[in-house]
């Protein structure tokens, strides 16, 4: 998802990367958005298409057309073909001024298109626009893949990553592990406590997941109603028991009273883990294994991992 949120006010401003062959043309133009912006600049479409695919990508481009070696149409043909940059605004600013050139520059993707001799604060104004839409369009990317209840990842935010960690650990021989976790006799907690505490309980035992993974790749998403899913890249059965068992003791250990459960006073947890060398078998075949180790979970007692 998102990078952590920095310390650095700097970079809370938005970036624009400003592409242009004459240092003249960017010098305007950076000097014009630097108060607002943080401005990066690049004088060819070569070294513009590495800093777009570069982390933190820029919020904002303006792009120059005529330049050597890669003229700006064909940097926006790529910036639009690559998965990494095709997300990001681009306005053209260049002095070819014909409605035939405004057409093509548009239809290639760009969000605008701005003719020189430019009026700065036209420039201004224009950036301004497209910057806030950007940042609108972000926050609801966001929001679409983060679960409302726990604001912890939601599934369809799960089923890419396991598509995207699949992909890498078959590129890399590296091993993936999925855990299912369904939270025990959370039927009756309802039933007895209400919804309004039943929520409560689902972000309580959501925080407690997502506290126990170690390492940045490593995602715990609400799956639905009361069960999670942990994807664990470059783990093996061996350490997706560890985390695993690290979990239900993190939930066990948070002692929720649950007076009506046929098991311990508290809510507890079951886990099924399940874990491959993709592309052995299948993603859909991993997260079915994951599941009937659950299933076994539950049957031998609850509040226990099972692989
Ligand atoms: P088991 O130990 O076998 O898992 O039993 P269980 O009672 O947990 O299983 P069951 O699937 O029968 O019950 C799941 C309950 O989870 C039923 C449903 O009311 C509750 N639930 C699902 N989603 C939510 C939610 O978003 N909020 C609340 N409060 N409850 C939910
Ligand atoms: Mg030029
Ligand atoms: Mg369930
Ligand atoms: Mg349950």
């Amino acid at each position: 998802m998102s990078s952590p949120p920095s310390s650095n006010p700097e970079d809370l401003l938005p970036s624009i990367l400003i592409v242009d062959d004459m240092p003249a043309n960017i010098r305007v133009l950076a000097d014009t958005l630097k108060s607002d912006y943080r401005v990066r600049v690049a004088t060819s479409g070569t070294k513009a298409l590495e800093i777009a695919a570069s982390e933190p990508p820029p919020d904002l481009i303006l792009l120059d057309v005529m330049m050597p070696e890669m003229d700006g149409y064909e940097v926006c043909r790529r910036l639009k073909g690559d998965p990494r940059t095709s997300h990001i605004p681009v306005i053209f600013v260049t002095a070819k001024d014909e409605a035939e050139e405004e057409a093509l520059g548009l239809g290639l993707g760009a969000v605008d298109y701005i003719t020189k001799p430019f009026h700065l604060p036209i420039v201004r104004a224009r950036v301004r626009t497209h910057v806030n839409l950007k940042r609108k369009t972000d926050l609801l990317e966001s929001l679409a893949l983060l679960d409302g209840l726990t604001h912890i990842p939601n599934r369809r935010y799960f089923d890419v990553a396991l598509q995207r960690e699949w992909a890498r650990a078959a590129r890399e021989g590296t091993p993936l592990a999925v855990v299912m976790v369904d939270v025990d006799h959370f039927k009756s907690y309802n039933d007895h406590y209400g919804h309004g505490q039943g929520d409560e309980c689902l972000r309580r035992v959501a925080n407690a997941l997502r506290a126990r993974l170690q390492r940045p790749a490593d995602v715990a998403a609400r799956y639905g109603g009361e069960e999670f899913v942990l994807l664990l890249p470059d783990t093996d059965t061996e350490g997706a028991l560890v985390l695993a068992e690290s979990c239900r003791a993190a939930v066990n250990d948070l002692r929720i009273p649950h007076a009506y459960s046929d098991g311990a006073d508290h809510v507890t947890i079951s886990l099924g883990v399940a874990a491959t060398h993709p592309p052995d078998e299948s993603a859909n075949l991993l997260l079915a294994r994951a599941d009937e180790a659950l299933y076994r979970a539950k049957s031998e007692g609850r509040n226990r991992v099972r692989a």
